[in-house]
């Protein structure tokens, strides 16, 4: 079921719209400008596809787009993120390996919801979810204290929550949906009180820091993969501050006591050996936030992407 060999589509979203501080949709532009694809392209031999463009969706924008079920933006972050579901969609159906460059971590309803339908359709396969965050961004619209969609993609994705309106996530259908037992969570830090009974009340694979801390890197990759299961088709969503602040300043909610660059690196590097890998986000880097910081950030972020994408030490 792997991707064909070296074969990558990448989909640059320029999307700010699920958090409230500009300047997260300027992250593709950096990470490229920083000569990510290049080294994609040259140091680990891919074909990229890329049509060079950074998307921001403003032909989307929605007339009025109040909150609705609490929700800031609704309309706007539902239609882009219907949008990225069909660009991922249509690059993963090829059989090409895809990485996303967003933007903030809502774009993932779309990635995921991509991914999840095409994996059915290509390969009649659930996939497996290894979500990397200081957060985990599972709030219903009921259980979010801000309203902010970015913690919000995972219970869209998981049927935690559902609208029956197209206009606000409705076009989720079954096909982009996975089960909550196909979640993994790697670095968790900062858990809303309503997320940790949502994680509890459903049984959700999480190791937090506490667990890195208690068994090390290397063990909790173990049963982090343990628990996916061999030859599982899977999609690394990495939010960018899952490092630690001192690593990736520049985003919005960094939280500090988090992964070194190596830990981050490992995780992704594990995911490679998997052979298993059909899809990769990057998220929630912001180069105008810490604006010192935006360079060693956006050199985190092409770290990331080029292990998981297979780029080894020796
Ligand atoms: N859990 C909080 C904070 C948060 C989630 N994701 C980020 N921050 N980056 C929320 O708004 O739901
Ligand atoms: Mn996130
Ligand atoms: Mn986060």
């Amino acid at each position: 079921f792997l991707p064909t060999r070296n074969e990558l589509g990448v989909v640059a979203v320029g999307f700010s719209g699920g958090q409230p501080k500009p300047g997260v949709d300027a992250a593709p532009m950096a990470l490229i400008e920083a000569g990510l694809i290049q080294q994609l392209e040259q140091d680990l031999e891919f074909n990229v596809e890329f049509d060079g463009k950074m998307h921001t969706y403003g032909e989307l924008v929605p007339a009025d787009d109040p909150p609705y079920r609490n929700m800031k933006g609704p309309k706007f972050a539902s239609a882009v993120t219907k949008r990225v579901s069909e660009q991922v969609y249509n690059l993963s159906k090829s059989g090409k390996m895809v990485l996303t460059l967003g933007g903030d971590h809502s774009i993932a309803i779309g990635t995921i919801s991509g991914t999840a339908k095409a994996t059915r359709e290509r390969l009649g396969r659930e996939l497996a979810v290894i979500w990397v965050d200081a957060h985990a961004d599972i709030n219903t619209p009921e259980t979010s204290d801000s309203g902010n969609i970015h913690g919000m993609p995972v219970s869209f994705l998981t049927r935690l929550a559902t609208d029956e309106n197209e206009e606000y996530f409705g076009w989720l259908k079954e096909e982009h949906k996975l089960s909550t037992n196909k979640l993994v969570y790697i670095g968790l830090r900062d858990v809303d009180k309503g997320e940790k009974k949502i994680l509890r009340d459903h049984g959700i694979k999480a190791f937090s820091m506490h667990d890195i801390d208690r068994h090390g890197i290397g063990k909790v990759m173990d049963m982090a993969l343990g628990w996916i299961g061999r030859d599982t088709p899977i999609h690394l969503s990495f939010d960018i501050d899952a490092l630690d602040p001192m690593w990736a300043p520049s985003t919005g909610t960094a939280v500090r006591g988090g992964l070194t660059l190596r830990e981050g690196d490992f995780i992704a590097e594990c995911v490679a050996e998997t052979g298993s890998l059909i899809a990769l986000d990057l998220v929630e880097v912001n180069p105008s936030l810490d604006e010192v910081g935006a360079q060693d950030t956006v050199r985190s972020g092409c770290s990331i992407v080029r292990c998981a994408l297979g780029d080894t030490l020796l």
